[in-house]
């Protein structure tokens, strides 16, 4: 049996749990809280060393990495392709997916610790949180969980990771008024993997990205949202960070992203709950 260890739907953990559901691939679902450490916890590190999420595990075959898993997905399984055939739309994919991976999502990222991640994070013991710092084993998480914790992102790094995450948002504007989707004419890994990365990005960047300045964004978002892999993968998820989705529901453009956005912070009564 497959099984896949991962989060939420969301950001890394989203791209093999959506890539799986296009491809109609079942799967073991073992849902990691990330926020309680349970990625550190001694049965996961037995799976991956590295204490990171998501993996997938296939037979004897322990993969990592979640855009190469999503390749793998879409090669060893049947279903429907999730790759373009034309080597033009192929590399276009491939040069998305790199652009998102490398530039895009470290960015997001950083802001999502610092805004989410850390707050949360934050309401337990010091103590209790230090141990569980000295057991993580990947240096370069121990940096990222101390500075959203202790609140050690400097002013420039936000500031920086905001710049780019603008500059890329416009950037993939620009793309998607030439282009139906990443690739081109074809649904492919490439929409997959901006969707995690963006879905929520009219609500983290309201006043960059909204139905008036970057309307093919906001369409394209909707599209990914309508599939039914998409809406069957987030409904998956636990927490008020990927219920937000529903603000991509057409019907729900009376919402306000503010409101949405806060409503998910710690301290308001829907955020934030375990199930
Ligand atoms: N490049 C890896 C990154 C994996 C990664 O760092 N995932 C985050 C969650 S999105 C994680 O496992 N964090 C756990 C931690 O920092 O303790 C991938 O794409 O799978």
């Amino acid at each position: 049996m497959l099984k896949l260890y991962h989060w939420e739907p969301n950001a890394n953990s989203g791209k093999p749990m959506l890539a799986l559901a296009e491809k109609g691939v079942a799967y073991e679902s073992h849902y990691l809280d990330l926020l309680s450490f349970d990625q550190h916890q001694p049965e996961y590190l037995a799976v991956n060393p590295d204490g990171t999420i998501p993996a997938l595990v296939h037979g004897d075959l322990v993969l990592t990495e979640s855009t190469p898993i999503m390749e793998y997905v879409d090669e060893a399984f049947d279903g429907p392709p999730l790759k373009p055939t034309d080597p033009v739309e192929r590399w276009r994919m491939r040069w998305w997916m790199r652009f998102f991976d490398a530039y895009f999502a470290p960015s997001m990222s950083m802001i999502g610790w610092a805004v989410f991640v850390g707050p949360v994070a934050r309401q337990r013991d010091p103590e209790v949180l230090r141990a569980a710092i000295d057991r993580i084993p990947l240096e370069s998480r121990k940096i990222a969980w101390r500075k959203a914790l202790f609140n050690e992102f400097t002013p420039e790094e936000l500031a920086e990771s905001r710049r780019r995450v603008l500059f890329c948002t416009d950037v993939l504007e620009a793309h998607l008024a030439k282009h139906t989707w990443i690739a081109g004419k074809t649904f492919s890994l490439g929409d997959i993997n901006g969707f995690n990365l963006g879905y929520a990005l009219p609500l983290s960047q309201p006043d960059h990205c909204n139905d008036a300045r970057t309307p093919h964004i906001m369409e394209w978002l909707r599209r990914i949202y309508e599939r039914p892999a998409t809406k069957a993968t987030w409904a998956l998820g636990r927490t008020p960070m990927v219920q937000r989705v529903a603000f991509l529901e057409r019907g729900n453009t009376h919402l306000s992203a503010a409101a949405v956005q806060q409503s998910v912070l710690p301290g308001n009564s829907q955020g934030w709950k375990k199930p």
